[in-house]
């Protein structure tokens, strides 16, 4: 895409617009950046600017006058009025991912689902360099695409988790290997319902090739109902047992194609939620190359990912797990689901419009107690208290620091202290991995319960 002397604008400057920033400039566009919040209140954005020669613009039609192009961030609400009348006015209006797409050499390996996503992305990763193949990974795992794009090379591999908003705004970014772990609620205060949201993420798959695959989860309704209008070829996973074809669990053992790949025991990830991911991984490496013994060796030494069922630590018999990437109900379910008993959990955050009620029956099987913190402490026990009905004790807490308090001054050896919030961070931190840093310093910072 030629882009030199274009006027483009760029909403939204945290690290995908700031890393867009600086990409169009690299390519010689003519830059305004602009964000909701004033400058001075995004002091990482003053030197990506000044480097790019970008005008800062606040967030509003007038940054749009004269340019001929827009680059929308994820989180900035294509549906705004302001950008609708935009396109009505003939301006072609971008996503991030879709826009850095436009310099990308070398075939691309996607991943999106509402969980799993960062974990199957980080193993596929993982997979290809063992293989010893060109990889580089990014997206909504950490690194935005804009950031490393034109180091991608003709023969190279690009592994890519990617979000529902971005997803939604592909418009021709093809995907050579592109996986859907599972569809379930998430982000509907931005999509507005569960039709769009599935839909958003099903655009992952609209532009790819008949020669190109589509990796699925034949066990979740929307991702199997994905294969009806699919163009690429499909493969199954699931771990509910025998498929005709693909990856599957069976018997504490994973198949590929029938034969036998590797124990589930070897899985150095707790969780049935994590044998899927290692399959669909394993299922799409294969598809880009990478032999299956190589994969049965790799998985076996995959370290997980930062903040996804993360121990922490064992003080006085007690085990501490940090699962901050818990962001909405069905991930806070799954951690639930990879601890039989004991636990005392941390549920809490910035409500996102989730009905909390399916946690009860685990809750009430699992749990010892909950400990509410954060905005949504209030709407989490009028959902959770009748469904409970006494049955697990439900403490106000506030915040993190006494929540962990609380639970360190109940838990008795062998019980389980685990942070799985259910809700977003951003009422009393800054990201879900500020959200788990604290939590692991809290953790660290606790002493041996006196004998
Ligand atoms: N902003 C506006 N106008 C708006 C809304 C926001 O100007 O209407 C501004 C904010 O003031 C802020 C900036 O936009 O300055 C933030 O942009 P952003 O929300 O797109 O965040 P980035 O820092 O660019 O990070 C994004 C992803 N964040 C979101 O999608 C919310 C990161 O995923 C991702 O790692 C990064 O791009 C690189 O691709 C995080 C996330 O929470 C982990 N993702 C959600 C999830 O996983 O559930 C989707």
């Amino acid at each position: 895409m030629d882009v030199n002397g274009l006027n483009c604008t760029v909403f939204g400057l945290g690290k995908s617009g700031l890393a867009t920033v600086a990409l169009l400039a690299r390519r010689g566009a003519v830059v305004r950046a602009s964000d909701q919040r004033p400058l001075a209140e995004i002091p990482e954005a003053a030197a990506v600017l000044e480097a790019a020669r970008a005008r800062f613009v606040p967030q509003g039609p007038e940054a749009m006058d004269g340019a001929g192009l827009a680059i929308l961030s994820p989180g900035v609400p294509p549906e705004l009025p302001l950008f609708a009348q935009a396109r009505a006015a003939g301006l072609t209006l971008l996503g991030d991912v879709e826009f850095a797409s436009r310099f990308l050499r070398g075939r691309v390996l996607a991943i999106t689902g509402s969980n799993g996503k960062t974990t199957t992305t980080a193993l596929c990763g993982h997979l290809l360099e063992a293989a010893g193949l060109p990889v580089k990974v990014g997206g909504n795992i950490g690194t935005p695409l804009a950031a490393f794009v034109e180091d991608t090379r003709e023969d190279s591999w690009t592994v890519l988790e990617l979000s529902s908003f971005q997803t939604q705004m592909l418009t021709s970014m093809r995907i050579h290997v592109g996986v859907a772990l599972n569809v379930t609620p998430d982000h509907l205060d931005r999509h507005g319902s569960f039709e769009n949201y599935a839909a958003a993420k099903a655009r992952m798959f609209a532009f790819q090739q008949p020669e190109d695959h589509a990796v699925l989860n034949h066990a979740d309704p929307v991702t199997a109902g994905y294969a009806a209008e699919m163009r690429a070829q499909v493969r199954w996973f699931q771990t509910s047992g025998p498929l005709p074809s693909g990856f599957w669990l069976q018997d504490g053992t994973l198949y590929a194609d029938g034969a036998s790949w590797m124990p589930a025991s070897e899985i150095p990830l707790r969780g049935l939620h994590n044998v899927e991911n290692v399959l669909a991984a394993g299922c799409a490496a294969v598809l880009a190359g990478v032999p299956l013994e190589t994969a049965r060796r790799a998985v076996a030494t995959f370290p997980g990912v930062e903040h996804r069922i993360e121990f922490v630590r064992r003080l006085g018999g007690v085990d501490y797990f940090n699962d901050s990437k818990a962001t909405n109900v069905d991930a806070a379910i799954k951690a639930l689901e990879s601890f039989d008993s004991g636990l005392w959990v941390i549920l809490g955050g910035k409500d996102k419009g989730s009905d909390y009620t399916p946690l009860a029956p685990l809750l009430r099987a699992r749990a010892r107690g909950v400990l509410l913190v954060g905005a949504a402490a209030g709407l989490i026990r009028s959902h959770l208290e009748p469904a409970l009905g006494g049955a697990t004790p439900l403490f106000d807490s506030g915040d993190l620091a006494a929540a962990l308090r609380e639970a360190h001054a109940r838990a008795r050896a062998g019980d389980t202290v685990l942070l799985a919030p259910a809700c977003a961070s951003f009422d009393q931190f800054t990201s879900y991995e500020h959200r788990g840093q604290v939590f692991k310093q809290l953790v660290l910072a606790l002493e041996e319960p006196s004998p």
